[in-house]
């Protein structure tokens, strides 16, 4: 069990949540010496900084932009004196890839994993109606003992360089939200919620952990605010007569609120808005309260200009707003698990949302996206370091499973992105993963991970683990793109069909597939880059996904262009995008938009 709540901060009848966003104190620790300089009482300099926010994008020097070590953020917060007698903590929705949190000069808590929210509790140290001042120390090193995997270079002139085995900027800093939190000393700490679908009922069963003994009381509301069923213990089954299920871009939400309870006296009370819902994988078929979906939509990045990696709620609106025009319906949070503002947006739109954990670069590549297909083996899962990696990894799918359980929009865990599956020593690692999500989730959504061009029916040695088979595939983009597209779908087929002998009685989906596309390239006839091809290479995908029965959805590579390292394979940023990365459509989209419209919700069901 983890140390910490990761319920959502909010305010309740017992409950005080402030949101600490704004401008921070920030220094760059070029010599990595504040700890031993004393930054912990106090960073130096004057300069302020957003939070949340990736810190990379705001400067106009190459070295603050590049900079690879210790991140140094401080603001003071006032303690109100009502507050003596509760729980204290400070929250991070993330901050990335690790921290440590100083109060009032003391050491409180560190953490490891950047996408994942921890608390530190700072009932001990805390001055009530005071000032108290909070310092953290952010490291965004990469190393290949923690997801995600890359490597840590020193240039000629001392300064260390981030080198990613992934494809994306690595933005870092506090990039989402910052709140201090109160609350009662017996509290809800986490819930389980099941769900069972009988006629037009539901029923609802349910797990509460408090951190004490007093009687537990669950009330459920409809969205026009009538309870609708209610129980009380810490476990059991409440009964939804004419349940409202919530159903793909149909979602309805009820109200769940917790109550602890002292005879009449209300000890702690937290509320969440969840969907009635079951999911299930079924022979072929994905079925959502046992009827089949075929999932339509984008890979996406938490990326934008200027705040790079950092939540930006205008951001997320518009992408929700774009991707219900073209007529998407999923989406999966490639390469980490989001911030939790997007879930709870899908939950209200009704996305289905394949939950990735930040587990990419499990393949040594300094050019990930390059040597994806060429069968290089790196025996990546026999390094001296793989225990190390392997536990960061299960404790990451433990906080990603904890937060996310129980919105409804969640149907999938992704545990793994583009891993190389082609060595034996893979097995037993995707074993433990596996099961580890098994174990935690009571709803035991089914669990992919996304397949490298080179996971082949012949060479991988890990798809039996997945639920779904996802495969990422670039037939006309790495493999015999331009005029040699004709062969490109040869080759393609060649592969699908190879699966389909296997008879895996899976659904398979594609959770990648594209090409780099300039928004302002035209030209005809078509070359690769230009928008042309991206409608050439897409009328050529989607007839083969049209021909196999058992592809269960597209998920194109990506929602929009995004930021990368500097590169020869790339233009400023990688240009998949169906939008550019200002979030306006490519030609692509308008096609794009034409055929998901078209396509029945139970498409191939
Ligand atoms: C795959 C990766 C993804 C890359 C993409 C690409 O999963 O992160 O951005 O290909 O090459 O290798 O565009």
């Amino acid at each position: 069990m983890l140390e910490n709540s990761m319920l959502y901060p909010k305010t309740t009848a017992s409950r005080r949540a402030v949101s600490l966003d704004g401008m921070w104190k920030f220094w760059l620790d070029e010599n990595g010496t504040g700890e031993k300089d004393g930054f912990a009482d106090g960073i130096p300099g004057e300069d302020r900084i957003p939070v949340p926010a990736s810190f990379q994008d705001f400067y106009t020097e190459k070295n603050i932009r590049e900079f690879a070590g210790d991140i140094w953020y401080e603001r003071e917060v006032f303690v109100p004196g009502e507050w003596e007698g509760s729980q204290l903590f400070l929250r991070f929705g993330a901050a990335t890839h690790r921290a440590a949190v100083y109060v009032n000069g003391r050491k409180i808590t560190e953490h490891e994993g950047g996408f994942l929210p921890f608390c530190a509790d700072i009932t001990g140290v805390v001055r009530y109606q005071a000032d108290n001042q909070i310092v953290v120390r952010v490291n965004n090193e990469l190393t290949v003992t923690n997801i995600p995997c890359g490597e840590t270079l020193t240039l000629p002139d001392g300064r260390k360089m981030n080198k990613p085995y992934f494809d994306f900027f690595n933005y870092s800093g506090l990039q989402r939200s910052v709140f201090l939190l109160a609350l009662p000393k017996e509290y809800v700490f986490d819930f389980d919620l099941d769900y069972e679908i009988a006629g037009k009922d539901a029923f609802l069963h349910y797990q509460v952990k408090t951190t004490g003994e007093h009687e537990t009381v669950l009330r459920l509301y409809d969205e026009q605010g009538r309870e609708v069923a209610a129980s009380a213990g810490k476990s059991g089954v409440m009964k939804v007569e004419n349940a409202r299920l919530w159903r793909v871009r149909d979602a309805y939400l009820y109200r769940l609120v917790i109550r602890i309870l002292d005879g009449d006296a209300l000890i702690d009370e937290y509320a969440q808005e969840i969907g009635i819902r079951t999911v299930e994988v079924k022979g072929t078929s994905i079925l959502l309260n046992g009827e089949p979906v075929y999932l339509k939509g984008f890979g996406k990045h938490e990326d934008s200009d200027i705040v790079g990696r950092g939540f930006h709620i205008g951001v997320m609106k518009r992408d929700f707003e774009l991707m219900k025009w073209i007529g998407a319906n999923s989406f999966r949070t490639a390469h980490y698990p989001y911030s939790e503002e997007i879930y709870q947006m899908a939950d209200r739109e009704g996305f289905l949302v394949i939950d990735e954990v930040a587990a990419v670069g499990l393949f040594e590549s300094l050019m990930n996206f390059m040597e994806a297909s060429s069968g290089k083996k790196t025996a990546f899962f026999k390094k001296e370091t793989t225990p190390m990696l392997l536990k960061a990894h299960k404790k990451a799918i433990e906080e990603l499973i904890t937060r996310d359980k129980n919105h409804p929009c969640v149907i999938a865990w992704s545990l793994l992105n583009e891993p190389e599956t082609t060595d034996e020593a893979a097995v037993p690692y995707f074993k433990e993963v596996f099961d580890l999500a098994r174990e935690l989730d009571v709803q035991k959504r089914p669990r992919t991970f996304a397949l490298i061009m080179n996971s082949l029916p012949d060479t991988c040695k890990c798809y039996r683990f997945s639920d779904i088979i996802a495969l990422n595939r670039y037939y006309g983009w790495y493999v015999k793109g331009g005029h040699e597209i004709s062969q490109a779908r040869l080759l393609f087929q060649k592969e699908m069909d190879a699966w389909k002998a296997l008879n895996l009685d899976k659904p398979f989906i594609f959770t990648e597939y594209g090409t780099d596309t300039l928004g302002t390239e035209h030209k005809l006839p078509s070359v690769m880059w230009s928008q042309e091809y991206q409608e050439e290479y897409l009328n050529m995908t989607n007839e083969v996904f049209d021909s196999y029965d058992f592809i269960k959805g597209e998920q194109i590579w990506n929602f929009a262009d995004f930021q990368t390292t500097e590169g020869i394979l790339r233009v400023n940023g990688n240009k998949k995008g169906v939008f550019t990365r200002d979030r306006q459509p490519k030609d692509a989209a308008y096609l794009l938009r034409r055929r998901w419209k078209g396509l029945p919700l139970d498409y191939k069901g």
